[in-house]
């Protein structure tokens, strides 16, 4: 475990006005924002963990159509957001944001966050997903018509849940990804900056603590790349899908068509 003089030398100094209690106080506002905004406490989760679907109720998913399982998808994206909607506004500093600022951090960080969270619902055991009430595998989302997608996305979450992040590290790491000033379009990029660099150096003390290495940290980060590319390939199949079934897409969720149409 690195710990002590020569890491905080390290780290560096800490930017001004952000004390260790100004970092413990970050830490439990956002830890503590996100156990109350993410969906499904740890406990139900693992109750969840083995109630699979059974090979009929896949086939009956399977041979749905493509509108059918794609508005049954965007519905329950929509109803996720939602939660990271709430959690953005819990944290400190987040609401001072002009409301200009808010709605684009929202709007581009919320499929991330949800593929972070994701790592959570998800049983690298055999690779299934929470998905309405079940654990699924991807064969289920077959008729969506994305094999692509549905199999990077399983990918990634296999790829977060071998990190073994606490609740803590998942809280302070979507935090900062929500918060990222490089965001086009912002209209104060410092202010979203300064509120980044304090839940990054949060997330820093917190491995530190935990006794986890620097290169636990490094590996969330080199995620985001693969995160970004599945989030343009979401895109991508959406604006394909509107082309063959606009009526469709024009009954998604308008908070679904408000984040990604
Ligand atoms: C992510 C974590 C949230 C709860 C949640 C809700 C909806 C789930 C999502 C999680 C994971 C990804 C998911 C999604 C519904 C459909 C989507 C299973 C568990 C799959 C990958 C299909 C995406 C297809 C697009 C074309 C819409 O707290």
């Amino acid at each position: 475990q690195e710990s002590g003089l020569f890491s905080d030398l390290l780290l560096g100094p800490l930017p001004e006005g952000c004390s260790l209690l100004e970092i413990e106080r970050i830490t439990q506002n956002i830890l503590q924002s996100h156990l109350e905004t993410c969906q499904y406490s740890t406990e139900e989760l693992k109750r969840l963990s083995w109630t699979l679907y059974a090979p009929e109720e896949i086939r009956s998913f399977q041979s749905k159509s493509a509108e059918a399982m794609w508005q049954m998808c965007a519905n329950h994206l929509t109803n996720a957001i939602q939660y990271v909607v709430e959690f953005a506004k819990r944290i400190t500093g987040f609401m001072d944001l002009c409301q200009n600022d808010q709605i684009i951090l929202l709007k581009a960080g919320c499929l991330e966050v949800l593929l972070i969270r994701m790592c959570r619902a998800y049983n690298s055991a055999n690779n299934t997903v929470l998905f309405d009430g079940k654990f699924a595998g991807t064969q289920l989302f077959k008729a969506l018509g994305c094999d692509d997608l549905v199999t990077a996305v399983f990918d990634l979450a296999r790829g977060l849940c071998r990190l073994q992040l606490s609740d803590e590290e998942m809280a302070l790491f979507t935090a900062s990804v929500l918060l990222s000033p490089d965001r086009p379009w912002l209209t104060d990029a410092m202010q979203v900056q300064r509120l980044q660099e304090k839940v990054y150096l949060a997330l820093q003390h917190s491995f530190h603590q935990s006794g986890a290495t620097e290169e636990k940290l490094t590996k969330m980060v080199s995620k985001l790349p693969t995160m970004k590319s599945i989030c343009n390939l979401h895109i991508d199949k959406l604006e394909f899908f509107r082309l063959v079934h606009p009526e469709t897409v024009h009954s998604f969720p308008p908070l679904y068509r408000e984040v990604f149409d």
